[in-house]
């Protein structure tokens, strides 16, 4: 992308030196055939930070959720989800597709589901409607502007989880950006969840791969669902050896993105057009209304390209911004510069 600022996520960036280093020097083997050195490092690395038995490396974050949700349901069932989850919205209908099961949408206070609400969602066993299995969390929450949902109301959505013997699945995409935002170790919010999935390829730089962790058993069966999806990989070491790197170098460096992030949402908050309230950006997104007398959507996003500048607007009609490990000071000066002359 050369000159550009590229706001538009954080799984733009390019892979560090160090990540092509260690692909180019990757032990590798058959990893369907479970021998590949460099997956299982990863792998156990993987399941060791989260607190869990066992890791399966997948492709991308979209596998690692329906790989998850098809493997703790089955067909007949219902899953509680918050209205604006990645799982439920952006990830092309797998839960209907894939697990062929029905999501049960709540709203929440940026991405907190309120507990009440989720205990009255689950279903009274009956002939004629759904089975509750499954409740899936989110955090940090992307739609919700990288919110980090309080460890408070996970906890109180886990002990219900608890009362009515259901399993819960946490797309932690970016959970390491909400540990590095609430001090939280990132193992106490992975004890939430009887899985957790995290990304490797968004804030951590890594070129692609995501990990599901959780017991043995499960992962065991998740290996199967892998193949069978067509996710199985030969000689992925070449992937996993960035992966050890992202979860190694990359991890301290994430209140870097959420500093930047901060400045930009301080200084264009207040701009014509443009509904922001800085205290909701605790990380690396930022996600604002817009709506300008004068200007659309689409040509902002002109106006702004035309200065170098990329960001993406969200289904919803809100822009989105995104810092990362290829965004340093300079570019939110840039970005900063721009708002002002476009907006006035
Ligand atoms: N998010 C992407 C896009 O929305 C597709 C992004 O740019 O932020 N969970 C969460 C919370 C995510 O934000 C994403 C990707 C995923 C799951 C899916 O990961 P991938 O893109 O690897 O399938």
């Amino acid at each position: 992308m050369g000159e550009y600022s590229d706001f538009r996520s954080d799984t733009v960036t390019r892979p560090t030196e160090n990540m092509r280093k260690a692909m180019a020097e990757a032990v590798v083997g058959d990893d369907v055939l479970g021998d590949d050195p460099t997956v299982q490092e990863l792998e156990s690395l993987a399941a060791e930070k989260m607190g869990k038995e066992a890791a399966l490396f997948v492709p991308s974050g979209t596998m690692a959720n329906s790989i998850a949700i098809k493997a703790w349901t089955r067909e007949l069932d219902e899953v509680i989800v918050e209205e604006r989850a990645h799982l439920y919205n952006m990830e092309s209908t797998h839960m209907t597709f894939i697990a062929r099961v029905l999501p049960r949408p709540i709203p929440s206070n940026r991405g907190a589901m309120d507990p009440e609400e989720v205990e009255k969602n689950i279903r009274k066993p009956s002939v004629h409607i759904p089975r509750t299995s499954l409740i899936c969390v989110e955090n940090t929450h992307n739609n919700w502007s990288g919110a980090v949902v309080p460890m408070e109301n996970l906890e109180a959505i886990r002990k219900i989880a608890n009362n009515h013997d259901i399993k819960i699945h946490f797309d932690g995409a970016r959970i390491f950006n909400a540990s590095a935002a609430s001090g939280i170790p990132v193992k106490e919010y992975a004890a939430i969840g009887d899985s957790i999935m995290f990304c490797l390829s968004k804030g951590l730089s890594a070129p692609v791969g995501s990990l599901l962790t959780g017991p043995k058993e499960f992962i065991d069966f998740a290996r199967r669902v892998r193949k069978a999806l067509g996710g199985g990989m030969r000689q992925v070491g070449v992937l996993a050896a960035p992966g050890i790197i992202a979860l190694t170098e990359m991890v301290d460096r994430l209140n870097e993105d959420h500093k930047r992030a901060k400045k930009l949402a301080l200084d264009i908050a207040e701009l014509p057009g443009i509904s922001l309230n800085p205290d909701h950006v605790q990380t690396n997104i930022i996600i604002f209304g817009f709506n300008h007398p004068k200007i659309s959507i689409p040509e902002f996003l002109t106006k702004l390209k035309d200065r170098k500048i990329l960001a993406l607007a969200t289904s919803e009609g809100r822009i989105r911004f995104v810092t990362h490990k290829d965004i340093n000071d300079k570019d939110i000066e840039k970005a900063v510069s721009a708002f002002r002359e476009i907006l006035g």
